[in-house]
């Protein structure tokens, strides 16, 4: 049985409507679940059994959303395994079982991000390669930890773009949290330094890190960030807490390539992917976590503050699939 979620109050302590949040994720989401959707329909509609034919349209639809072809592999074995085995035999039931597949794809062990105010203070670097979204997505993570009612102070550890400090210090200023920042130019290490320093005399809850955007590829950028986080390191061992990549969903398969590097200059805690609106391979999600064993913290929809979604895999894969606004019971 199919049961919605109970998850419709206005009220809710957080003030989020998450059937209305539901919905945007799905729109957020349109470009790769209508493709995807759609094609698994199209794949089982009218058919009597689950035959290679099928298996192998599926391979080619996994495939295409950007899956991967490990995952997608994956799915097509343990498939077959289960046909074989008529533990499968209706089509309508593949659905199903790519959507099983993929949550536990998905479902990366890792704890919890339960940040709360007054506890001891975590640091989050955040990096990636140039116009991924990083500076936008720490200020809806600002916005968002301020409702929370953390304290939040930013660093602008992009020292390279002139207008890259004036873009976090708007946002500091909309959601009231202090930015950190030297003149251009300077040395992103030290404004990071300042920034963690700053956020342990003032015990701030959590301090958002900005980095300039660089090219996975060159190695004199990869090593200034491995500067950064030592820094930052030799001033408090557990810091920092979380090294998030921000990655671009429309790159596509290049993001992959692009988390390995960054995951062997500054060993990251987790990801975030961003403009998974813009793109039909919204797929990529599974490749990455597939790749790296990390989870997918934060995923971006959109451009509004509240398009930046804690990454549940359960509500994306049933948005994806649009078996949505039902769980299992
Ligand atoms: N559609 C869409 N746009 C997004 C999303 N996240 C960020 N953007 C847009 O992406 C553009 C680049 O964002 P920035 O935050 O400046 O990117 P950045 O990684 O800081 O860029 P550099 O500092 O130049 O490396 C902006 O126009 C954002 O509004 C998203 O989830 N969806
Ligand atoms: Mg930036």
């Amino acid at each position: 049985m199919f049961k919605r979620k109970q998850n419709q109050n206005s009220d809710d302590p957080q003030g989020e409507d998450k059937g209305g949040l539901f919905a945007r994720l799905k729109s957020g989401l349109a470009k790769t679940r209508g493709s995807f959707t759609e094609g698994l329909a199209r794949l089982v509609a009218g058919k009597k059994q689950i035959d290679d034919e099928l298996l192998e349209e599926l391979e080619t639809l996994l495939i295409t959303a950007d899956i991967g072809v490990e995952t997608t592999t994956e799915i097509i074995e343990a498939i077959t395994d289960r046909v074989r085995r008529r533990d499968l035999t209706d089509p309508e039931a593949v659905v199903g079982a790519v959507r099983e597949h993929l949550i536990a794809t998905l479902s990366v062990d890792a704890p919890e991000l339960d940040w709360q105010p007054g506890a001891d203070h975590r640091v989050a670097l955040v990096v990636g390669v140039n116009g991924v979204g990083k500076t936008t997505t720490i200020g809806k993570l600002a916005a968002r930890y301020r409702e929370q009612g953390l304290s939040v102070m930013l660093a602008a550890g992009d020292t390279f773009r002139a207008a890259a400090v004036e873009q976090l210090k708007q946002w500091g200023e909309r959601v009231e949290a202090p930015v950190i920042a030297q003149e251009t130019g300077g040395d992103s290490a030290s404004v990071v330094h300042d920034a963690v320093q700053a956020t342990a005399s003032r015990s701030t809850d959590v301090l958002l890190a900005d980095t300039a955007g660089r090219l996975h590829t060159k190695a004199n950028l990869m090593e200034e960030l491995a500067k950064v986080r030592r820094v930052v390191n030799r001033l408090d061992g557990d810091a920092p807490h979380e090294t998030w990549l921000v990655v671009d969903a429309t790159t596509g398969q290049n993001a992959l390539a692009q988390a390995e590097k960054f995951h062997e200059a500054v060993p990251l805690t987790g990801l975030i992917v961003t403009k998974l609106d813009g793109t039909a391979k919204g797929g990529i999600i599974v490749a990455l976590t597939q790749k790296l064993g990390l989870p997918i913290r934060y995923i971006g929809v959109g451009e509004r503050p509240e398009d930046l979604r804690p990454f549940d895999p359960e509500a994306f894969v049933d948005a994806l699939l649009d078996t949505g606004e039902a769980t299992e019971e």
